[in-house]
């Protein structure tokens, strides 16, 4: 039955800064489940291999100048349009592991300013995912892990304002500023009518 729960692929996503990462533990993570013998392919966003990729990576190197809401809105076209190849491959089977998601574009997006809100808005409708992994790192040790390229979101104060965006809760910090975190983030689940999941969802 194809989109039934258990015969569909998991839709896993590996979050978190540049550098955290990612690509080393989504790979490593690729060759275990080919290794148990299951049907798996690495993706990643940005997706450079199409038109809308293009321009965001044009865009990233500073070879394009763009506005900041018309970079997010490309970044979420982006997601878009990997949305129905993405859900074939899920319902026959596959399990996706994909390298940022649109987490990422909230976290990016609003680092920069624009309304949390707005920037939700866009990614509405895309698949859920089954499973998101957080690699944690302070913006400040990722920088030492050979440095940054030259892309434009690549640099140490942008870094930690994206950190703050992605909204993880320090459970270290005194228990009315945790309690006053969960209960907006609560809220917002509530407001969206969060449910738990089986089959495939969408956002
Ligand atoms: N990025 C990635 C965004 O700003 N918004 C998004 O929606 C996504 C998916 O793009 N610094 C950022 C994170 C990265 C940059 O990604 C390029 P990659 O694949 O790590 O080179």
């Amino acid at each position: 039955s194809g989109g039934s729960s258990e015969s569909r692929g998991a839709l896993v996503v590996l979050e978190g800064l540049d550098r955290s990462g990612k690509t080393s533990q989504s790979s490593r993570l690729l060759s275990y489940l080919e290794g148990l013998g299951h049907s798996a392919e690495l993706w990643r966003f940005l997706d450079r291999s199409t038109d809308v990729g293009q321009m965001i990576s044009s865009y990233l190197s500073n070879k394009s100048q763009l506005d900041d809401h018309t970079i997010h809105l490309l970044f979420s076209a982006n997601h878009w349009e990997k949305r129905s190849l993405m859900e074939t491959k899920l319902k026959i089977g596959t399990t996706l592991i994909v390298n940022h998601y649109f987490y990422s574009g909230v976290a990016f997006s609003s680092a920069k300013g624009l309304g949390v809100e707005w920037c939700k808005a866009l990614e509405v409708g895309l698949l859920a995912p089954d499973l998101v992994l957080y690699l944690d790192i302070q913006p400040e040790k990722a920088t030492e892990r050979g440095g940054y390229g030259d892309e434009r979101y690549e640099q140490l104060e942008f870094q930690k304002k994206v950190s703050q965006c992605y909204q993880i809760v320090d459970a270290c910090q005194p228990i009315e500023d945790i309690e006053k975190q969960l209960f907006v983030r609560r809220n917002v689940c509530i407001k969206n009518h969060i449910k738990p999941r089986s089959n495939l969802t969408i956002v």
